[in-house]
């Protein structure tokens, strides 16, 4: 079967030719098909059977250009490859945070996996208010699984070299080195500005020598080192939660990159969601405090949980596979003196990653509905500032912020917690 574009009314027809949905279908005459992505680079369907709702699988299809953009900026479909491949690992590392995955084609560059109908896109919940308790519990969880076990603190040395070149993911990981690392920090024209930003605005940012080369320093970090496979994208956009569950979804980014690129994007994420939500919470009717203070929690769950949980692994892989290396009286110490500077050098990493990933989100292409969408654009454009300085600050920083309370504190001296 050669590649082709699915549409809409292909796919009932589809689903009937391929064995594996035997199992999940009863009749394929009585199939609903509904668009869904609102991606920047896929096309994305659920499909029902409206005679038995419970039957139902969604369907992603990379097409050979950039969604967002359009047949003019062609993209390699073989990004799939990389998604189906990075699904099947996450799966197998942390199957309770990955959707089932019941069928994958190289050839026409798609997946068809469990369709997630009681949960939601995190970012559209956070921008309703909504309190997710556990997610920071299961994100943490996910992290540290899929991080800690493809990283050479895990794997033997052939294995992960071969993980490293086997998600090599030229187009994605250009796409990143683009509009996270480049674009955003220069007068370019792929840039979309809230007109409220002023050019002082602007050249805070992009003309400023520390910052311009503490976020060349990240990106050829994010170049250079091949650590663990990265989900590459994890933003809130990419997660879908309810109240009991979290689901990591869409790691088309996936490639061996460092470990903070991955946190980091999680970090940002919220703390952008901190910042919107000062006009947010007012629009929904409520006073802001008792939101954003819960948002700041979950950022600060989400670290420590994450390095107790990361640790943990740590010491139990030692435990079972003793190395030779710390097999000497004082070798327990050293031991833990090498775990603590391997966290202090992962959180430089994750402030440096979650600032870029948060003013590119203001200056680039690539916006976050939590803030864009917010219509009053003075209010708009007030809330941009602070991401960009709060931003700027952790980037020219990160080496010196020592905790997750001081980066939370960084953001309460922006936009005060009252
Ligand atoms: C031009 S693609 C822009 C962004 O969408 C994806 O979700 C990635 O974050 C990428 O940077
Ligand atoms: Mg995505």
């Amino acid at each position: 079967m050669g590649y082709r574009i699915l549409t809409l009314e292909d796919i009932p027809k589809f689903l009937g030719s391929l064995e594996e949905m035997r199992n999940i279908f009863t009749d394929f005459n009585t199939l609903e098909v509904e668009e869904v992505g609102d991606g920047n680079l896929n096309y994305v369907y659920l499909v029902k059977n409206s005679k038995k709702p419970q039957e139902t699988v969604a369907l992603k299809q990379a097409v050979p250009y950039l969604r967002v953009v359009g047949e003019s900026w062609p993209l390699k479909r073989e990004r799939m490859t990389i998604e189906i491949m990075a699904l099947q690992k996450e799966i197998e590392l942390c199957p309770e945070h990955v959707p089932e995955v019941y069928y994958g084609s190289h050839e026409m560059s798609l997946v068809i996996m469990e369709n997630l109908s009681s949960h939601k896109v995190l970012r559209g919940e956070i921008i309703k208010g909504k309190v997710f308790p556990n997610f920071a519990e299961h994100i943490s969880t996910f992290m540290a699984e899929v991080l800690f076990k493809t990283s050479d603190l895990y794997l033997d040395h052939q294995t992960k070299k071969e993980m490293v070149s086997k998600y090599i993911n030229y187009d994605l990981c250009k796409i990143t080195e683009d509009f996270v690392f480049t674009t955003p920090y220069e007068k370019h024209e792929t840039n979309v500005y809230n007109p409220e930003l002023t050019e002082e605005d602007l050249n805070f940012i992009q003309q400023d020598r520390e910052l311009k080369i503490a976020v060349a320093e990240m990106k050829y970090k994010f170049m250079n080192n091949a650590e663990s496979l990265l989900h590459g994208d994890l933003h809130i956009g990419s997660i879908m939660v309810n109240e009991n569950e979290t689901y990591v979804i869409d790691p088309e980014f996936a490639f061996y990159g460092p470990m903070g690129f991955d946190v980091g994007a999680v970090i940002g994420n919220l703390l952008m969601s901190y910042f919107s939500h000062e006009q947010r919470q007012k629009l929904l009717g409520r006073e802001p405090y008792v939101y954003r203070k819960w948002l700041l929690e979950t950022i600060e769950s989400v670290w420590v949980k994450f390095t107790e949980k990361f640790d943990t692994l740590w010491i139990e892989e030692q435990l079972s596979n003793p190395q030779l290396a710390w097999d000497y009286p004082q070798g327990e110490q050293h031991f833990k003196v090498l775990r603590e500077r391997f966290i202090t050098r992962l959180f430089s990493d994750t402030v440096g990653f979650a600032a870029c990933k948060m003013m590119r989100r203001i200056l680039g292409l690539a916006k976050v509905a939590d803030i864009a969408e917010i219509e009053d654009l003075q209010e708009r454009a007030r809330i941009e500032r602070m991401t960009l300085k709060l931003g700027k600050k952790m980037v020219i920083e990160r080496d010196s912020i020592k905790s997750i309370g001081e980066v939370l504190n960084l953001a309460k001296e922006l936009s005060p917690l009252v």
